[in-house]
């Protein structure tokens, strides 16, 4: 028989052209769905949000800084430190209001399936990475003031701030972890580890510390080393819900991490501010260097040493 390969061509290409049964036609067969990527981004809410805290943030610095200028510079230290947290928020907020500071992390999901091979879902989650920077610089300098009020050891202040960094930078790693070994949550584990460390030094070492300047600064510290504790835990909990098991969106994480800042910031400031202003008790000498730099003396030794 002679075939003539026209015919031959058309026949299949036809036929495969022709739709012949979807996967659902087939009883007993489940259906499988192209994956589709999972983008997980703030929007309108989000990113309305992220300008609101950034203004209040630039508020609170002028009005702090404002309250800084009328005490002469030896009496600054809290206000010096507080208004540098909320700048360094106002520029962190401005990064992510803009759209910068965050980056997209894939994960693959695994779904195991009783009678087809494991499927996957693509999940990109949008991480602020800004945060970390943020929480990076301020953090330390949040521990700072309520060292300097506790007048806690410099050997103490250092692990809690050294502790303190360990913790952000370890969380920053949990956030950009990979969930198939045990990266993320391990790297969890040693933040929750770190923040433990802080609490320890601070809380309970800087209460001993304080109560010994005096029964005023003592209850003081203990309201608000008090405060600091219970919206610095709700960090880790909305970490966990958010960036880690992604049961919360990415605009109502935005959110509560604004309420949060907003607290542990600008709250905390005023309030440290504010009562310092009226307890002379918390007044702090950090030595003439804070007021007048190197004494002449010593810079006249400089001096000597070069011309020798
Ligand atoms: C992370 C995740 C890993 C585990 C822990 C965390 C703690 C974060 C904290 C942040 C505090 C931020 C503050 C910001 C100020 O505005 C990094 C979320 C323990 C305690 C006070």
């Amino acid at each position: 028989m002679i075939i003539d390969p026209t015919q031959v061509f058309k026949e299949t290409t036809t036929r495969a052209l022709l739709p012949t049964h979807t996967p659902t036609d087939v009883p007993g067969i489940p259906t499988v769905l192209p994956p589709r990527p999972d983008y997980q981004e703030a929007h309108d809410g989000g990113k309305v949000t992220l300008w609101v805290v950034f203004a209040i943030m630039l508020l609170s610095s002028a009005v702090f800084a404002g309250m800084a200028w009328r005490v002469p510079v030896s009496k600054r230290v809290y206000h010096v430190i507080t208004t540098l947290i909320t700048i360094i928020a106002s520029i962190s907020y401005f990064a992510m209001a803009t759209g910068h500071g965050a980056s997209f992390h894939h994960i693959r999901v695994r779904h195991s399936n009783d009678h087809v091979p494991d499927t996957y879902d693509d999940v990109y989650r949008q991480i602020f990475w800004a945060r970390y920077v943020d929480w990076a610089l301020t953090t330390p300098l949040l521990l700072l003031d309520l060292s300097i009020l506790a007048g806690l050891s410099g050997a103490y202040t250092l692990m809690a701030i050294l502790a303190d960094v360990i913790m952000v930078l370890t969380g920053l790693f949990a956030a950009y972890g990979q969930e198939d070994t045990p990266q993320k949550w391990g790297w969890y584990a040693i933040a929750i580890i770190s923040y433990l460390v802080v609490i320890w030094h601070v809380a309970l070492n800087g209460r001993s510390y304080a109560n010994a300047k005096g029964s005023k600064v003592g209850a003081f510290f203990t309201s608000i080393a008090a405060y600091t504790l219970i919206i610095w835990t709700a960090y880790p909990i909305v970490w966990a819900f958010g960036d880690g098991a992604r049961k919360m969106s990415v605009n109502a994480e935005i959110i509560t991490y604004g309420v949060l800042d907003i607290l542990a910031k600008v709250v905390f400031g005023a309030w440290l501010l504010g009562t310092h202003a009226n307890m002379p008790e918390s007044n702090v000498e950090l030595g003439g260097f804070w007021t007048n730099g190197l004494s002449r003396e010593g810079a006249l030794r400089i001096g000597d040493d070069n011309e020798a």
